[in-house]
């Protein structure tokens, strides 16, 4: 099955959004699989915003993903890739439709609540940059016989 790592980035954290962002991926109907609140080293930032080295926000990139806690995440199911970064709209929340995340909640384009895995190449380098293997659970929530 498909899975996308998601994080609430620092301004998330800050605004009380946790809980309101697992709803929306718990209520489309996806399976959280991982879950850790954590402070990102420089080290880590540096290595998962690579592709960004050469653009000119980068230094402040970095700087914001480590000022403050993340919530960390990985979520499962059919087409979660493209279906999260359709739940938390565009780039620059000035574009994003209303009813997505930064739609709602996000404020500028470097302050925009969450991150989301693009492709299925980036979804595995990050969830193995962010999370041991045994971290990441897999369950079943089908026959259970305490879920009626
Ligand atoms: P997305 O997170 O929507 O995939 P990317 O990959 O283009 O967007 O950019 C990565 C992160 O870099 C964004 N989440 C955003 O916070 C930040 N960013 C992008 N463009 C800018 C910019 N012009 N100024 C400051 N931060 C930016």
């Amino acid at each position: 099955m498909e899975k996308t790592f998601l994080m609430v980035k620092p301004d998330g954290v800050q605004r009380n959004l946790v809980g309101e962002i697992i709803n929306r991926f718990e209520s489309k109907g996806f399976k959280l699989v991982g879950a850790k609140l954590m402070k990102i080293s420089n080290d880590l930032a540096e290595t998962h915003y690579g592709e960004h080295k050469e653009r000119p926000f980068f230094g402040e990139l970095v700087q914001f993903i480590t000022s403050g806690p993340v919530f960390a995440m990985v979520w499962e199911g059919e087409n979660v890739i493209p279906i999260a970064r359709d739940m938390m709209g565009k780039t620059n929340p000035l574009e994003a439709a209303s009813g997505t995340v930064r739609g709602d909640f996000g404020m500028t384009v470097g302050k925009n609540i969450i991150h989301g895995s693009d492709s299925p190449e980036s979804a595995e380098r990050e969830i193995n940059l962010f999370f041991n293997k045994d971290d990441v659970l897999s369950y079943s929530k089908q026959d259970s016989e305490w879920i009626y």
